[in-house]
Order: C-alpha cells, then structure tokens, then sequence
C-alpha cells in the first residue's frame, strides 16, 4: 500500500528528530496557573499535535495548509468538485499533499472493507428506536473491537515500535465502514429502514452522501468538503483529546474512536450543530417563519442569554475570530443557495450576534464556529433531521484522530496521566502567597 510505504520512509526520520526534543526535557513551554488549573486547563500548552494547529486570528491549518489552500490543492473527483477527504487523510498523516494517484490506491484500498458486517446491523437493530444516532454511531464502533488488529498483535507480544502498523490497518478498517454506519442509522431512523448499497464508482465522501439517499451532486460536494472541514482541530478539543488519552493507555482505535464520539456527543462540543439549527428554525418560527428582521434577532438573541442559555454556535475555547470553517461553509452557501431564506437569517444572525455577545461580556469570542453555519446547509439539501448531524461530524472528525493515535503510536508516547491537586492546596498557596 503506497500510504505505509510513505509512512514506513517517514517514520524513522521522525523518531530521530523526536530525540533531539527529548533532549529538551528540562526547558520550560509554559506556566501552569491557578485560573487555568480550575478553568478546563484553558491555553495550557500540554500536548503534542503535529496534525493540524490552530492558531487563535486565523484558525486552522491542516500541516501547515489552510482551508483555501487545501481546497484549491488536494486532488479532486472532477474539475470543479471539492477535494477528495481521504487526500485530506493522507495530507495529515504525511504532510504531503498527495498525487491523484496516491488518493485512488487509498480510496481502492478502503473498498475492501467497506461493508457492513451482519452483526453490526444486529447491535444496532437492538437498540431502542429513540436511542440518539451518537449513541447508536459509538456503540457500533465499539462492536467491531473484536476485529482490532492492534489487539490480536498486542496479544500475539508485537513490538512498541511495530504498533503504529496494526493501528494504521484498524484505522483503514474503521474509517471504510463509518459512512456505512452512519447511513444505516441515518436510513433505519428516518427513512423506513430502507437502505442504499454502495456505489463501487464513488468515492468514500460522495458514497457516503448517496447511501443516505441524496444523490445530487452539489451535496456530494457539500459532503466532502463538509468532512475536509470538520476533520481535525488539533488535540486539545474533547473528542480529539479523548480518542488520544484512550489511545495512550494502548487500547485500539475502536475505543479510543468510539469514546471520542462520546465527547463529541456533547452540546458545548460537536452536538452544537444540531442545537444551532434549532435555535435559528425557532427563531423563524418566533416569527411566523419569515426571515426575521435584525432587530427581532437581537431581542431573541437577549431572551435566549437572559433565560441562562448560551447562544449555540458562538464562541469557542481557542478562537478568537469567525472560524475559517464557517467562512468556507458562507462561500459554499454564497454560490449555491444565496436566496435560501434560512441562509439569509444565518447571515443577518453574524451581522447581530457578535455584537451582542460583546455587550453581554462573558463570552470570549462572541464570533461564529463551524456549526453555526453547517445545519443549514445539511437542511437546504433535505437532510433535515437535526439529531443526526453530529454523526456527520463525527464521521469527519474520526479522520483527524485516526491519524494523530497512529502517530502517537509510531512515536512511542507514554500514556497520559496529569497530575491533580485538592482545593485545600489552592487554598494553602493563597496563605503563603
Ligand atoms: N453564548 C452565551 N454565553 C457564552 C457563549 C455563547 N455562545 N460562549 C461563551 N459563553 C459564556 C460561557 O458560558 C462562560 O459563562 P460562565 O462564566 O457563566 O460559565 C463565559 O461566556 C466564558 O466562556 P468562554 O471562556 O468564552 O468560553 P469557553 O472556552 O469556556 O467555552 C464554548 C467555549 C464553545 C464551549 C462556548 O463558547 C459555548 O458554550 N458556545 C456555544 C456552544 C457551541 O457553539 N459549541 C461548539 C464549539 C465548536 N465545536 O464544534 O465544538
Ligand atoms: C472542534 O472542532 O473540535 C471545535 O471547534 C472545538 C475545539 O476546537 O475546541
């Protein structure tokens, strides 16, 4: 496979230059305070990502790339379609953008496991049919740990620096059934149970939008750039910190993927995109379903922060300006669907909410993240079952943590394990200060 050959030349150079950081072991990157010991350990520099990096003015880059650069150099299925996501899979594991070639034997290589095996199907028809499609999307993942190579390796006495192989391979494995996972649940709950075999002639992005059923082109192209965007936003987010903490204690991709989807799960984190469409339908409907004039936006917007509640889509815990993510999903929107009435209302919601967020003062970033644009977009092409829409983050974010665990693993790092301290410490250090 041309992807482990790159990554076998690859990783030795990188074990090499690990050292020379090691060799730094006593230098100082930062200074732990009290505020950020209580405060979900905010801006403490205690990670390694070499994945993507996000910086807080400009947002992310994936390996250095940002988001128009990966759109405009990732290979692409045809002249005008949005970039292929497994490319942006490669990109992350490597660091190079990859040949049209390199994206195809990837793409070749993860047909041979994209099917659903029988007992997967059974685990999921056995959960109640209110279960949420998060729950049901970790639980199948979780399923299929029985079939981990990392396990039957570990188990069999493989090396420490064979490990990253068998999680590559568990990755493949993974990232090929998701979108038939996810489409299943889709399919199962909203549609009649009745459910779309694979097109051998798509790829892994475009499949996953016509095993949901919706076979126009503009939303095959929505759906690969929707899981470019969502991939990967460095380590310090819940779902990419989970899977990695997971993953340090060396338990295999299956659950450290499954207790990443978890996080994700929450509504402070990727659950947000559902929560955000229905704040905005709500808010049409507040108003007779018409677009609602500015001035009605922002005494919603000041009822929904006096009744206590945050304001989904808005804010973030690193970014301090509108995340690139929504700009790109603005642009999509912008050339496809600019009379969307909807699509009118998330624009006059970015010209009245930041300023409000301002006056409020408690948010740190009053600006736009990537879900407060995503829902509608899923909407305006029917997809309009809003708990549904963290199972297509999450499909996009199992991209970004495969790739920074098999890194982990091909590194060598030790597991995770912070230390803590009680509350009666803080309060001696506030008597001797
Ligand atoms: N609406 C109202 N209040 C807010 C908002 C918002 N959108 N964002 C932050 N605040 C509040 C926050 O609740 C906190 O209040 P308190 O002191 O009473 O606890 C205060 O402002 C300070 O919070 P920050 O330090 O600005 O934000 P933090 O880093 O703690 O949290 C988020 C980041 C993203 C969790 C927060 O901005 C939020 O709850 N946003 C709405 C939910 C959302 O859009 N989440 C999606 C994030 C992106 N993703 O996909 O994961
Ligand atoms: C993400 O994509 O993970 C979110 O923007 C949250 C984060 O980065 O903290």
């Amino acid at each position: 496979m041309l992807l482990k050959e790159k990554l076998s030349a690859l990783i030795p150079q990188e074990r090499e230059a690990l050292k020379e950081i090691k060799a730094l072991a006593d230098k100082k990157v930062d200074e732990v305070k009290c505020g950020q010991v209580i405060g979900g350990m905010r801006g403490c520099k205690v990670l390694v990502c070499d994945t993507s990096y996000l910086d807080p003015y400009e947002g992310i880059r994936f390996r250095g790339y940002t988001i128009p650069e990966v759109q405009k150099l990732l290979p692409k299925p045809g002249e005008n379609d949005e970039p292929y996501p497994l490319g942006l899979w490669w990109l992350l594991l490597t660091g190079e953008i990859p040949t049209k070639e390199e994206v195809l034997s990837l793409e070749e290589e993860f047909k041979k496991y994209a099917y659903l095996p029988q007992y997967v199907i059974d685990v999921l028809r056995a959960m109640p049919a209110d279960s949420h499609p998060m729950a049901m999307f970790s639980t199948a993942i979780v399923a299929m740990e029985r079939e981990s190579q990392f396990r039957k390796r570990y188990d069999e006495g493989m090396t420490k620096a064979e490990m990253w192989e068998p999680m590559l391979e568990d990755s493949i494995r993974l990232l090929a059934r998701l979108p038939l996972i996810a489409a299943y649940i889709y399919r199962r709950k909203y549609k009649e149970d009745v459910h779309i075999p694979a097109d051998p002639n798509e790829d892994w992005g475009g499949n996953f939008a016509h095993m949901m059923g919706v076979e126009n082109p503009e939303y095959k192209n929505l759906m690969r750039l929707y899981l470019i965007l969502h991939s990967d936003h460095e380590s310090g987010n819940v779902s990419a910190h989970t899977g990695h903490l997971v993953a340090s204690a060396l338990s295999d991709v299956y659950y450290a993927i499954s207790a990443a989807m978890d996080g994700l799960a929450g509504p402070l984190h990727g659950l947000a995109n559902q929560e955000c469409l229905k704040w905005i339908l709500n808010l049409m409907d507040h108003f007779g379903g018409r677009t609602p004039t500015k001035e009605e936006i922002e005494k919603y917007a000041w009822d929904t922060l006096n009744s206590g509640r945050v304001i989904p889509g808005y804010g973030h815990a690193v970014l301090r300006k509108t995340d690139p993510r929504y700009t790109a999903q603005r642009e999509f929107a912008l050339k496809y669907l600019p009379d969307d009435p909807i699509f009118k209302t998330v624009s006059n919601i970015y010209e009245v909410v930041p300023e409000v967020l301002k006056q409020h003062g408690k948010a740190k970033n009053p600006w736009p993240n990537v879900d407060a644009h995503s829902g509608v977009l899923q909407y305006y092409y029917g997809v309009r079952e809003f708990d549904f829409y963290t199972v297509l983050f999450g499909v996009s974010r199992a991209l970004g943590i495969t790739a920074q665990i098999i890194w982990d693993r091909a590194l060598g790092y030790p597991i995770e394990r912070p230390k803590s301290v009680t509350r009666q410490m803080f309060k001696e250090l506030a008597e001797n200060a």
